[in-house]
C-alpha cells in the first residue's frame, strides 16, 4: 500500500511539473525560441550541451546494463570471481581521454562565444558617433527599469525601444539592490549592479520580431530582487532604422500636454500631490538620476502596462493609484502621497492617459 502510494505521489509531481512547463516557450518569452544573434548562439551552445549530455547518459546506460546482464551471478557459478580489472591501464586512459575530448568540444565553442558576446569595443570607441554604435544606459530599481538614450538625450521607462538588424549596447547598472537584465528571446542576462557598470550588447532580428499575437518582446529581471522581483517586467519595441530615427526625432520633441478642462486639473494635481518630485512627464529629463525616483512618463498614455504588469486601460491606472501595494508589494511609491479622492483619481488618470507622442 505505501509503496504504492510513493509511485503516484512522484507520478503526480512529475505531471503537475509537466504542466507547469507547458507554459513556458512563447515566442515573447522564450529561450527555446531565439530571436536574434545572441539568442541564436546561446541557443546552439545549449544544443550542442544537451546532444552531448544524452549522449553520454545513453553510452552509459548502454554499458551499465550490458554489465549487469553479463555479470549476473548464474547458477553453479556462485563461486566463480570474473577477471580483475582495477587498475587496468588501458580502461584508465580511455574513461580518462573520452571526458577530455567531451570538454574540448564544448570548451571550443564556449569560448569563443564568450569573447564574441563580451566585445563591446565599438561602444567605448573613442569619437564614437550615434550611428556607429547605438548606446542605450539601463538602470534597473526596485522594481522598474529606466532605459536612457545618452546620444540622444532621451529617457524611457518600462518600454525599451530599438532599431533592429543592429548590434545595440548597452550600459548596465543598479541604483538600489542588484537586479538582471533579461531578455530571454533576445539574449542575456547580465547582472545590473551597483557598484560598477556591466556592458554587452545584443541584436534584435526584424525578421523574428514580427511576433504574430505579441506586440513586444518581454523582459525581465533575473535576480531575486524582493517580494516584487516576478512582477518586475519590462517591454521592448523593436523598430526598423528609418521608424526608429523618427521616434528619437519625436521623443526629443515631445512635450507633454493637458488637453481638456480635467486633464488640466489632473496636471495641477500632479504637481499638487508631489507626484512631479519622482516622475518627469517629458523624455528630455537632465536631473540627474538619483533625483529620478520613478519611472518617465511620458508617452505613458500608449504603453501596454501599467506599472509593467497591468493591462493598460483606464480602470487599472485608477487601481494603481488608489493602492499600488496590493499590485506590487514594496514599490516605492506607496504611501509617499496623501490618500487620493476618487474625483482626483480620475483627473490623474486622464491626465496620463492623453501622455501620448502620438499626434504631436
Ligand atoms: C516617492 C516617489 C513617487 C511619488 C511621490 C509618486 N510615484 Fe508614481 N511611481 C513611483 C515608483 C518608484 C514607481 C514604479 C513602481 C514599480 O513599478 O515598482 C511608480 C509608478 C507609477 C506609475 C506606473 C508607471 C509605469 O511606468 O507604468 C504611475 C502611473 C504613477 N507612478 C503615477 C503617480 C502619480 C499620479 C503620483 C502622484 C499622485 C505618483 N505616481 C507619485 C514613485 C513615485
Ligand atoms: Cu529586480
Amino acid at each position: 500500500m505505501k509503496n504504492w502510494l510513493t509511485k503516484w505521489r512522484l507520478f503526480t509531481v512529475f505531471a503537475l511539473m509537466t504542466l507547469v512547463l507547458a507554459g513556458c516557450g512563447e515566442p515573447f518569452l522564450s529561450t527555446l525560441q531565439p530571436a536574434g544573434e545572441v539568442a541564436d548562439m546561446q541557443y546552439s551552445i545549449m544544443i550542442l550541451s544537451t546532444i552531448m549530455m544524452v549522449v553520454v547518459v545513453a553510452v552509459v546506460t548502454i554499458i551499465f546494463v550490458y554489465v549487469v546482464v553479463k555479470f549476473r551471478r548464474r547458477k553453479g557459478d556462485e563461486d566463480k570471481i570474473p577477471e580483475q580489472v582495477e587498475g587496468s591501464h588501458k580502461l584508465e586512459v580511455i574513461w580518462t581521454v573520452i571526458p577530455i575530448l567531451l570538454l574540448i568540444v564544448l570548451a571550443v565553442p564556449v569560448v569563443a562565444a564568450t569573447f564574441d558576446l563580451a566585445d563591446t569595443r565599438a561602444m567605448d570607441k573613442e569619437n564614437r558617433k550615434p550611428e556607429d554604435a547605438l548606446v542605450i544606459n539601463v538602470r534597473a530599481n526596485l522594481y522598474w527599469w529606466e532605459f536612457e538614450y545618452p546620444d540622444h538625450g532621451i529617457i524611457t521607462s518600462q518600454d525599451l525601444v530599438v532599431p533592429t538588424d543592429e548590434k545595440v549596447y548597452f550600459n548596465l547598472k543598479a541604483s538600489d539592490v542588484k537586479h538582471s537584465f533579461w531578455i530571454p528571446a533576445i539574449g542575456g542576462k547580465m547582472d545590473t549592479n551597483t557598484e560598477n557598470i556591466n556592458k554587452f550588447w545584443l541584436q534584435f532580428d526584424s525578421e523574428r520580431s514580427d511576433l504574430e499575437n505579441e506586440d513586444y518582446f518581454y523582459g525581465k529581471c533575473a535576480e531575486l530582487c524582493g517580494p516584487s522581483h516576478a512582477l518586475m517586467d519590462f517591454k521592448v519595441e523593436t523598430l526598423s532604422k528609418d521608424e526608429f530615427n523618427s521616434w528619437v526625432k519625436g521623443m526629443k520633441e515631445y512635450k507633454a500636454t493637458a488637453e481638456g478642462d480635467m486633464a488640466q486639473q489632473g496636471e495641477q494635481l500632479f504637481e499638487e500631490k508631489g507626484c512631479i518630485g519622482c516622475h518627469a512627464v517629458n523624455p528630455v529629463d537632465e536631473r540627474p538620476e538619483q533625483a529620478r525616483k520613478g519611472p518617465n512618463l511620458a508617452t505613458f498614455g500608449e504603453r501596454s502596462r501599467v506599472a509593467g504588469i497591468l493591462e493598460h486601460n483606464e480602470e487599472n491606472i485608477r487601481k494603481w493609484l488608489k493602492d499600488p501595494e496590493a499590485y506590487k508589494p514594496g514599490n516605492k511609491m506607496t504611501n509617499t502621497y496623501p490618500e487620493l479622492e476618487d474625483g482626483e483619481v480620475d483627473a490623474l488618470t486622464e491626465y496620463l492617459k492623453g501622455l501620448k507622442l502620438e499626434e504631436k
